[in-house]
């Protein structure tokens, strides 16, 4: 078996963490394939070559295509802004190559159907790095649930809160409905939305009492005297059923003073609870409702345990915490074993997975747009 030549489209805050994890993750995991960095696609103005240099590419390329074509190449890894992930996604299926892709999958629900069903009907295998599924503890949650500690699923309430979107912080594509697709909706519900499907196990069947806000409506373009308009929301909030009967609710915003990445959620079953807290994140609080009624109360549980937390074995010794970029390294592992056949440790969204999350995004801005519950069966 020869090795996963990677080719990286992209060289921002994710290209660091993709090029961190796929230098990794044959360093701390036994995968089947070794990975290779390839070749990283940057846009001239970026100098590709010195991202290259310093991240340990073997080639840089300022040509998106032809870098996809070369057939070197065994898996195209986009981490460009929403809007350029369906491009780059589609003329990878078009020559066959597996593609790795950034979160949301796509900036438009026409778009994530389009990379969904092209990658379902040429049978190729896709993954997008909804990366928290990939935090020990979060793996565990789903472990957990699984195997029946919590009973029914009766509520779900998720919330990711970041403060950075002051009126201070300048436009940028994540402030353009063309290239964003939406705000802090697609950000960072999208997380939510992914995670809580993961860990209950179940899927949204309706959306309702979804309202949307965007605080600031201008912001100043960087190295100019100009303004940019601001064309999406800055916070989403909505309500939510499950397929298993549980109602939640889920909450997105940037300027939620004091919440730096606080992305979280609670699920509260018949015979126990589970709360996640990814500033605390290798944490998982635990309540198990089966204990006798005077001794029953909220656990810690420190997910650094090789022989029962997934991923952290290969880490660093018990309660040696491990931090954000471990999520992508374990990522990065399960990619390569579904790629050589194996079993991922927990399961990795494809893009047909994603879309399913889409599906829910969707839901949630026709919800506030109109003012009315929204059946994910009307959302296709
Ligand atoms: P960024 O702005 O830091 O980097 C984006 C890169 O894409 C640029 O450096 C450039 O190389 C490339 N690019 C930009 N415009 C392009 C164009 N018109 N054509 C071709 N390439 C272009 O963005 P960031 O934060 O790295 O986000 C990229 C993606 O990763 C987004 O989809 C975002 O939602 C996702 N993301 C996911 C996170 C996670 O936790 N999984 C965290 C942060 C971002
Ligand atoms: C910015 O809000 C951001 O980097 C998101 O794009 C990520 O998806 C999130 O995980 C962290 O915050």
């Amino acid at each position: 078996m020869g090795p996963l030549n990677v080719a990286m489209i992209g060289e921002g805050f994710m290209g660091r963490t993709h090029s961190n994890a796929w230098g990794q993750v044959a360093k701390f995991f036994k995968p089947p394939q070794k990975p290779v960095k390839h070749t990283v696609f940057g846009m001239e103005a970026e100098h590709p070559e010195i991202f290259a240099e310093n991240w340990g590419w073997q080639n840089f390329s300022t040509n998106w295509e032809q870098t996809i074509e070369n057939p070197e190449i065994n898996l195209v890894d986009i981490v460009t802004p929403n809007f350029m992930h369906t491009p780059p996604a589609l003329k990878a299926l078009e020559v066959g190559k597996p593609v790795s892709c950034e979160k949301p999958i796509a900036a438009t629900l026409d778009q994530a159907r389009d990379m969904a069903m092209t990658a379902k009907a040429k049978g190729i295998p896709t993954f997008v790095w909804f990366n928290y599924r990939r935090a020990p503890a979060v793996a565990f949650a789903h472990q957990l649930v699984k195997s029946g500690a919590l009973g029914k699923i009766r509520h779900v309430r998720a919330s990711y809160l970041q403060d950075w979107g002051g009126e201070e912080t300048p436009f940028a594509w994540r402030f353009k409905k063309e290239l964003a697709g939406s705000g802090a909706h697609g950000d960072l519900n999208a997380h939510i939305i992914d995670m809580t499907r993961f860990v209950t196990g179940e899927e949204i069947t309706e959306v309702a009492g979804a309202i949307a806000e965007t605080f600031v409506k201008r912001r100043p373009i960087p190295g100019t005297d100009q303004f940019g308009e601001v064309t999406v929301d800055d916070t989403v909030l909505f309500l939510a059923r499950f397929s298993g009967g549980a109602v939640a609710s889920f909450e997105a915003a940037r300027q939620a003073t004091g919440n730096s990445n606080r992305n979280q959620f609670e699920i509260n079953g018949t015979l126990g609870s589970l709360k996640f807290d990814f500033e605390r994140m290798n944490e998982l609080q635990y309540y198990d409702a089966r204990l006798p009624r005077g001794v029953q109360g909220w656990s810690t549980i420190l997910c650094t345990h090789g022989a029962d937390h997934p991923y952290v074995g290969n880490w660093w010794p018990d309660g040696h915490l491990i931090g954000y970029e471990h999520c992508f390294t374990n990522m990065a592992y399960d990619i390569i074993r579904v790629l050589n056949g194996l079993e991922p440790t927990v399961p990795v969204p494809d893009f047909f997975d994603a879309y399913q999350t889409q599906r829910v995004l969707e839901a949630a801005l026709r919800s506030a747009e109109n003012r009315c519950p929204v059946a994910l069966a009307d959302v296709n």
